[in-house]
């Protein structure tokens, strides 16, 4: 037996599969030539007659025809079975489709990119929980039971049972509420950035229900409001680029003092005012110097120590940066991967 008679073999099998009437025919050219007692089967067990020099080429070439044999058998198979040809595995030279691939969501980008910018300054990422007690919320920010700067927050309350000592559970309405907690793992100097999920009852072009903020904490010896401009302009510049603008407005939290709003220009309009901005500046966020009684209720001495602090939203800052071009901060999580797939 040699090589040119399994050509033969092969061509005259293809003929008789592709001749074959019926799923019967079919059957027994199956047993005729790849049967335990078949063609293939007999030439396969003939090898050791093959001389030594030609074993390799022979063994080679049989796999071959099986191959493709085997391979016409499922085709011709299919069309009596189903009257379409099988998904062929065999086609060896096409290209396969490429499976595909997707990406990180707009905001994790995001998040990993603020990270990035602040690691250099030394702030190291953090994350307190999503339901926080009132009281890490609240009371241990310069806000008492009964202050009524707590309304700006449109908490949502979780219903469960409340304790004597932190309140009632809450969905975090800030990371504020990571201030006090950072401040008690008794660890300074500190240089907090975190990063988490926050709630409030809000929807509107501006704002969601649940969004995230990045908030930065420093206390050390020395702090002044020196470094919190120096920071908040390093990021800025970082983060959109040096010809975008920020502006400081007087603000009043409770947990800050002094305390600002901190703008940036509208980079959908320009600053010419649109529906996004109304007036050319979109706030981003918070900030101050860490109020005296907050740094009380985290167990550091005031008298010694200070320091500044800011949080901002991760949705509407990235909605900022040149060329995103998203004027209603609710498609970001709709989950349309028409709109995601841009980023
Ligand atoms: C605060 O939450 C303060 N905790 C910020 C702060 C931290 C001040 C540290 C001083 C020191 P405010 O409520 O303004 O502040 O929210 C801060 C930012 O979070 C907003 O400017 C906005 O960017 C974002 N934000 C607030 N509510 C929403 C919302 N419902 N949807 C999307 N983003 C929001």
């Amino acid at each position: 037996m040699d090589v040119v008679k399994l050509d033969e073999i092969q061509i005259s099998a293809l003929k008789e599969i592709s001749e074959a009437a019926d799923a019967e025919a079919l059957e027994t050219l199956r047993i005729k030539y790849l049967g335990k007692k078949g063609i293939l089967a007999d030439l396969t067990g003939s090898i050791s007659s093959v001389p030594n020099h030609q074993k390799k080429e022979y063994g080679t070439k049989l796999n071959e025809i099986k191959e493709t044999i085997l391979g016409e058998f499922v085709q011709k198979g299919s069309m009596f079975a189903f009257g379409i040809p099988a998904i062929s595995g065999l086609e060896k030279g096409l290209p396969g489709n490429p499976p595909k691939i997707g990406h990180l969501h707009v905001i994790t980008q995001a998040i990993r990119e603020i990270v990035d910018i602040f690691r250099p300054l030394g702030f190291t990422r953090t994350r307190y929980p999503e339901i926080e007690w009132e009281y890490f919320a609240f009371d241990a920010l310069n806000m008492d039971r009964d202050h009524p700067a707590r309304d700006e927050w449109e908490t949502f309350f979780v219903d469960a049972p409340e304790s004597k000592e932190y309140g009632k559970m809450v969905i975090t309405p800030h990371t504020s509420s990571g201030q006090v907690r950072e401040m008690l793992k008794g660890e300074l100097p500190i240089r907090m950035l975190n990063i988490s999920r926050c709630g409030r009852r809000q929807v509107t072009v501006k704002h969601l229900p649940t969004f995230f903020q990045f908030e930065g904490l420093v206390v050390d010896e020395g702090i002044n409001i020196t470094h919190l401009k120096g920071v908040l302009n390093y990021f800025v510049k970082n983060f959109f680029g040096d010809n975008r603008e920020i502006r400081l407005r007087p603000y009043d939290f409770r947990f800050t003092e002094p305390s600002f709003e901190v703008d940036i220009s509208c980079d959908l309009c320009h600053g010419k005012g649109c529906r996004f901005c109304k007036e050319g500046w979109v706030e981003l966020g918070g900030a101050g110097m860490v109020h005296p009684n907050v740094l009380k209720s985290g167990g550091i001495d005031p008298e010694k120590y200070s320091g500044f602090a800011f949080g901002w939203g991760v949705e509407r800052t990235y909605m900022m940066k040149a060329g995103t071009q998203i004027d209603d901060i609710r498609h970001i999580f709709a989950n349309d991967i028409r709109f995601l797939e841009q980023f």
